[in-house]
């Protein structure tokens, strides 16, 4: 006789301590009802149609993008808000000068207002994930709670969500608890309050991004840095990507630049022509866990499994890969609309515009068509040049790690740190312009140390004296690079191409790390001569590759005063190996 498969236990009895949370919030928040997310095809399908059937997703010309939509944030909601957001530990000394701090018992009390009652009419939606792949013993765990169906759809793509990943928490018992609530989308009602010292998020009042995926920027890197720091790892805004060189060998780099500097392109790089055999493999785009291995070197996974990346400068030339992948399955937020239907956005060679971003009719006068900060959400599976080993629950052993900025002046093409030490105050100093990321003015040179300033849930001087605890516990360290792809001529041209070129930049990385290619000591650390890039058909003249690879000692010595006062700001905190390092760089100098 056939015996009937036992029914799953439902979720919401898998875990105690979850059950026991979601409840608290329930009666505090007081939603229509409860749904525990399993994390399926078909609930993905079910959210989407329930959001086009409000009115909240427009489906996309289904010729061209088949199943792809587009959803409009409040205008007021449209980007990272850095300075509504808090790390609330109770020393404050423990958040440091680059968080904004709050009590803890303030914070919460403050924030149990804004929720009470916030989720009435509404559904709670409970979304167990795994950042990381969920058989990795490198991977952490969360839950998120929101009230809205566009958020929980994100995350269902953006992490490993559902059943697996509550299974994994039943069993290990913590999790990171993150609760968010839309709640009127009000700009004066709205706070991003992390708890590391509980493993805690409390987001109220956006839709949008890094405010409420809060698996990404909140777990993933301000509550992820704290527990790194406490377990021996580094959580870092880092890409991975895998470069297989044409004597097959592969050799995985990660990369820390800015919000909105490259970080996609790069992990999707598609090598140039004139580089024949070279492959590239993308393990990530955004988000890397770096974890010391038994063989001393370190291994990363990337903790997410899908891509919010900026959409406008997206095209065939810039990153194919991308362009290919966000023509179906793909999830727009804030671009533009064609008369035919389909996205559009600044940086397309054809189309044009007849809606803008707001669904409006299009007007140059009122700015561009797409927001700036317009994004694709993505699974990371339809990237054509998915590394094999991005689901390894090992991770990958990086051999170099670069840091980057967007500077039109100062910073050269590439350079490579003397020692792990040096290399600590190289990805300190690192200093970018900044994007539409996040809200506030575009364009001016502020200070983001490891691209992490938005990012890092405690005090920098910390954070940097963990980085050299962990060099210390690697008998096989990567080797640390700075790269600027945005340096300008005086006209104000880039002097880079960028884009599949900077694979000659990573090729003489590599290079270095096998101790074959040369580069010449200056004061600011190990360049490359012209000759020593591999060039051949590069259409750049060896007079704009000298001015790349140029040292200006007075701006330097400029570039060293401006980072002796910022890290006089840490005051005592900062190591001394981080002083001696620039007081190196500055005896350099002269
Ligand atoms: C992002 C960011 O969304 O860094 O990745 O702002
Ligand atoms: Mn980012």
């Amino acid at each position: 006789m056939a015996t009937a498969t036992p029914l799953p236990t439902p979720l919401a009895r898998l875990s105690q301590p979850v059950a026991e949370w979601v409840e608290s919030v329930r009666a505090l928040t007081q939603p229509a009802d409860v749904y525990w997310c399993e994390g399926t095809d078909a609930e993905r399908e079910e959210f989407t149609a329930r959001l086009v059937r409000d009115g909240e997703l427009t489906r996309l010309d289904p010729e061209q993008f088949p199943d792809c939509h587009l959803y409009r944030s409040n205008p007021a909601d449209v980007a990272r808000v850095e300075h509504l957001t808090y790390i609330c530990t109770r020393s404050k000394e423990d958040a440091g000068p680059n968080n904004n701090w709050m009590e803890p018992q303030a914070a919460h009390a403050k924030m149990r207002e804004l929720f009470r009652g916030c989720m009435r009419g509404r559904t709670l939606y409970v979304i167990p994930y795994c950042m990381g792949p969920v058989d990795s013993p490198l991977a952490r765990c969360g839950v998120e709670i929101t009230d809205s169906t566009y958020v929980a759809l994100n995350m269902l793509i953006m992490t490993r969500a559902g059943r697996p990943a509550l299974e994994r928490i039943a069993r290990e018992g913590t999790f990171v608890r993150g609760l968010h609530s839309v709640g009127e989308l009000d700009p004066n009602r709205r706070f991003i309050m992390h708890f590391p010292e509980e493993l805690s998020i409390e987001s109220f009042g956006s839709g949008y991004g890094g405010n409420a995926l809060l698996g990404k920027k909140c777990h993933a890197l301000r509550i992820a840095s704290w527990q790194a720091r406490e377990e021996g790892w580094l959580a870092e805004h880092m890409l991975i990507v895998g470069l297989q060189s044409p004597k097959g060998e592969t050799h995985y780099v990660a990369a820390a630049f800015p919000s909105a500097c490259g970080k996609t392109n790069l992990a999707m790089l598609i090598p140039p022509e004139s580089m024949p055999g070279w492959k590239v493999f993308t393990v990530g785009d955004d988000i890397a866990w770096l974890h010391p291995g038994a063989d001393g070197r370190l291994w990363a996974i990337n903790p997410e499994a899908g891509y919010f990346g900026v959409v406008p400068g997206t095209n065939r030339e810039t990153n194919r890969n991308a362009y290919d992948m966000i023509r179906r399955d793909t999830l727009f937020t804030n671009v533009a609309l064609t008369a035919d239907n389909q996205p559009w956005w600044e940086g397309l060679p054809s189309g044009s515009p007849r809606i803008d971003w707001q669904g409006r009719p299009f007007d140059p006068a009122r700015g561009p068509a797409a927001h700036p900060n317009s994004r694709f959400t993505v699974s990371a599976r339809r990237n054509p040049s998915y590394s094999p080993h991005a689901d390894d629950p090992r991770g990958v052993p990086i051999s170099a790690i670069i840091f980057g900025g967007r500077r039109r002046e100062v910073a050269p093409l590439v350079y490579e740190a003397r020692s792990w030490a040096h290399g600590v105050l190289v990805g300190a100093s690192v200093a970018s312009e900044t994007t539409a990321a996040a809200v506030g003015q575009v364009g001016v040179v502020r200070r983001d140390p490891m691209a992490m300033q938005p990012f890092c849930g405690y005090n920098f001087a910390d954070y940097w004296r963990h980085w050299l605890t962990v060099g210390g516990k690697l008998a096989r360290p990567p080797r640390i690079f700075h790269v600027n792809w945005f340096r300008r001529d005086p006209q104000g041209k880039f002097l880079w191409p960028g884009f599949g070129e900077n694979l000659r930049v990573l090729a003489w990385m590599l290079e270095r790390c096998a101790d074959k290619a040369r580069a010449v000591e200056s004061g600011i650390g190990l360049l490359p001569q012209p000759k020593d890039l591999d060039t051949a058909g590069l259409d750049v003249s060896p007079e704009r590759l000298s001015a790349l690879l140029s040292v200006d000692a007075e701006l330097w010595r400029k570039e060293v005063a401006e980072t002796r006062a910022y890290l006089s700001k840490y005051g005592g905190r900062i190591p001394a190996e981080m002083w001696a390092e620039l007081e190196k760089t500055a005896a350099a100098l002269g």
